[in-house]
């Protein structure tokens, strides 16, 4: 290990020279984090002197007005702060900016410009994929081909784009590689056509379709919506919270109907539609023997290039030639998502663990894209040997230390090729100071609307209904789609995993995508043998019989769209209502950070999902927004968001709204015979 103590590199605040570091608090490794793994190595890093987001955390309180939400920067005059008096207000809310804006409007503009920061994140992302799609389509990329002719046959008629010609009267197949450049033209058209609407909007539920056109929110274009939230929010713009909401709203939908929607499907196309395999988490996963490469960031534009490299047989030789047994790749956060969905990729931890992948002293390389990537990576892996690769041209670092490759589609494979080699010399430049901790779980995942049919649709109806039929008759209570990030503000995990473990308990069944698909990974929630240890009796008989695990992982954080059509599904199988707000189910994001996750939150409500989030949110400094969004929202669209810190509280109250859902379908009563039933069962077989 280079010596920390230079502070060269290092986060100013952690100098390690002997006067600061005294000052200097250190996280707590039990309170930091559930996962062993992660104390061990938060342990490690102190050790060393290397500080962390765990640390930092304890050295720089969160500013109380920002978090609720009131704080304004939006122009030169300000920052103009608005705290809520901690009694309250009594009376009229008199708060304002100097520009007059209210706590209200400061609140709202704050929160849709998150969205528009999300969804500008999302749809950008899945921009990129268009892009390369495009450029296969035109036969401009050779290292990439169609993996999936299938799902681009099922998505071609959302783009008007025909499958078959006629001839003569006969008709025919279309040749599918014209098929693939007319969608991938029209797809990209989304981002940017001066006319009409989303395509995919027509892809929810007729109801759902109405209530947004009835309010004004479909979106036009996915970059318009966006503009439009940094032009309203502008000073002097849009001065109301109802209306600045309505355009929130338009926005995320571009992002989960569009942007995200369109990023999974092509990514589908192009590296093939996910199915169910197994694979391991944590950080356990990297091998001391071997070289270790870790892949970090969201697109798998670059991660699926750098797996095909990977398992070439030469690389193999090559690893072996500087004294390796082979190459071990692990991911962490998105990208990680994408790779285990498709190829089966460890992930060697969330969001919160990416510097500890590298203390371990054994990541070789790591190789980042977009999103989610701390800037102090750099400075830890300038304390190892670690090669740290940025490969995005809009996310490059400031730090001398960093490696830019930019990677280009059209010579994918080379680019691929220089970032593995690379790992595999810097093999030998390992130190001495290597520590993997032990901990890995084995996780089966690769869950998409495709598997889940599969597996719950019952094999004739090729359909939701097995699926429906266990809701209704109540062995399965309902469902949840639990996401999101870590937030160095909770425990690391513990929101995550009692809120799921909680809701499994009580049968629902879980659909997890981002870093809860990650931590549900990390304490084996995603083998079909924790059903027995962990599920209600309802849930567990369903996935014993079916061997699904209660817990299904949809991949990535664009993958969250792969829940709304999931949830579409449910609705057309029948017998649950006619919109995605008649299903008993709800949405939650225990331990959310980014952007990205309001952008997502959001969508979800304007879908008619009711919408948990823990740690805490940025409406709090002004109630009169909050209650708009907590209560109102639901008569516009179905959904409404919720808060609450505490996992079990959390989880609670979203089986309480599903326990409501049921009873206004008339299938309450169905449950509570189940639950006789299966009581009855038990006694049966204890005597
Ligand atoms: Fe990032 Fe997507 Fe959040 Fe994890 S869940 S911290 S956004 S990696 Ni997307
Ligand atoms: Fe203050 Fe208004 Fe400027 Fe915001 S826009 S900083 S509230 S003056």
């Amino acid at each position: 290990m280079k010596t920390p103590a230079t502070g060269e590199g290092i986060h100013p605040e952690t100098k390690t020279t002997a006067s600061s570091a005294k000052r200097l608090k250190v996280a707590d490794p039990i309170r930091a984090s559930i996962d062993e793994a992660t104390q061990t190595m938060l342990r490690r890093a102190q050790e060393l002197g290397i500080d962390t987001v765990f640390d930092r955390a304890e050295n720089m309180k969160q500013c109380n007005i920002g978090t609720q939400g009131t704080c304004c920067k939006n122009c030169g005059m300000g920052p103009c702060r608005l705290p809520l008096p901690k009694s309250g207000i009594e009376g009229e809310d008199d708060r304002k900016g100097l520009c007059g804006a209210s706590a209200n409007t400061i609140a709202a503009r704050n929160f849709i410009r998150m969205i528009a920061g999300g969804a500008a994140a999302h749809s950008d992302h899945g921009r990129g994929v268009a892009e390369v799609f495009l450029s296969v389509a035109r036969n401009e990329s050779a290292d990439y081909r169609i993996k999936d002719y299938n799902k681009l046959m099922a998505i071609a008629p959302y783009f008007d784009v025909a499958t078959t010609v006629s001839v003569d009267g006969e008709t025919t197949d279309r040749n599918p590689d014209e098929i693939a450049l007319e969608v991938a033209e029209k797809a990209l058209g989304e981002w940017g056509k001066s006319e009409g609407e989303l395509r995919y909007l027509k892809r929810a539920p007729t109801m759902l379709y109405e209530k947004w056109k009835k309010n004004g929110v479909l979106p036009r274009n996915i970059d318009r919506e966006i503009v439009e939230i940094m032009h309203r929010t502008h000073i002097g713009v849009d001065q109301d919270y109802k209306n600045l909401m309505k355009q929130g709203t338009r926005a995320a939908i571009a992002d989960g109907w569009g942007g995200s929607m369109l990023a999974t499907d092509l990514q589908d196309v192009l590296f093939g539609t996910p199915y169910p395999l197994q694979s391991e988490a944590n950080l356990g996963v990297m091998k001391a023997d071997h070289v270790n490469l870790v892949i970090h960031g969201h697109e798998p534009i670059l991660s699926e290039m750098i797996v095909a490299v990977a398992q070439k047989p030469e690389m193999h030789a090559y690893a072996l030639s500087k004294g390796a047994k082979g190459i071990q790749l692990s991911g962490i956060c998105c990208t990680a998502n994408e790779v285990l969905q498709r190829h089966g990729v460890p992930q060697c931890g969330t969001f919160l663990q990416q510097e500890l992948a590298i203390i371990t002293g054994a990541c070789d390389a790591m190789v980042v894209d977009i999103q989610c990537i701390f800037q102090n990576v750099a400075n830890v892996a300038n304390c190892f040997h670690t090669k740290l690769i940025t490969t995005h041209p809009i996310a490059r670092m400031e730090q001398e230390n960093v490696i830019h490759i930019e990677f280009d589609e059209h010579h994918a494979m080379e680019d691929a090729e220089r970032i593995v080699k690379m790992a595999i010399d810097n093999f030998a430049n390992r130190g001495s100071d290597v520590m993997i901790p032990k901990q890995k779980a084995i996780q089966i995942a690769g869950f998409g609307v495709e598997a889940i049919q599969y597996h719950l649709g019952g094999t004739f109806r090729g359909s939701y209904y097995t699926l429906n039929d266990n809701i209704i008759n109540g062995r399965i209570r309902g469902i949840a789609g639990v996401v999101g990030c870590n937030n160095a503000r909770t425990r690391h995990n513990e929101g995550h995993i009692e809120v799921v473990k909680e809701l499994i308990k009580n049968d629902v069944i879980v659909l997890t995508t981002g870093c809860n698909g990650i931590a549900c990974a990390m304490e084996g929630l995603l083998t079909p043998e924790s059903a027995a240890v962990f599920c209600g009796p309802g849930l567990r008989e369903v996935c014993e019989t079916v061997g699904i695990p209660p817990v299904l992982h949809l991949g990535s954080c664009v993958d969250n769209s792969r829940i709304l059509l999931a949830a579409t599904e449910v609705v057309k199988a029948g017998g649950l209502g006619r919109d995605i707000s008649d299903l008993p189910a709800a949405g939650s994001a225990p331990e959310w950070m980014s952007e990205k996750a309001i952008s997502i939150g959001h969508y979800f409500v304007a879908s008619g999902v009711y919408t948990v989030f823990g740690v805490g949110l940025p409406v709090t400094g002004a109630p009169v927004f909050q209650k708009y969004l907590f209560e109102e929202f639901e008569k516009l669209y179905g959904g409404m968001w919720d808060l609450e810190a505490d996992p079990v509280k959390h989880a609670r109250k979203m089986i309480a709204h599903i326990d409501r859902k049921r009873k206004a379908l008339g299938i309450d009563k169905a449950r509570e015979r189940t639950l006789v039933d299966m009581a009855a069962r038990r006694e049966l077989t204890s005597a």
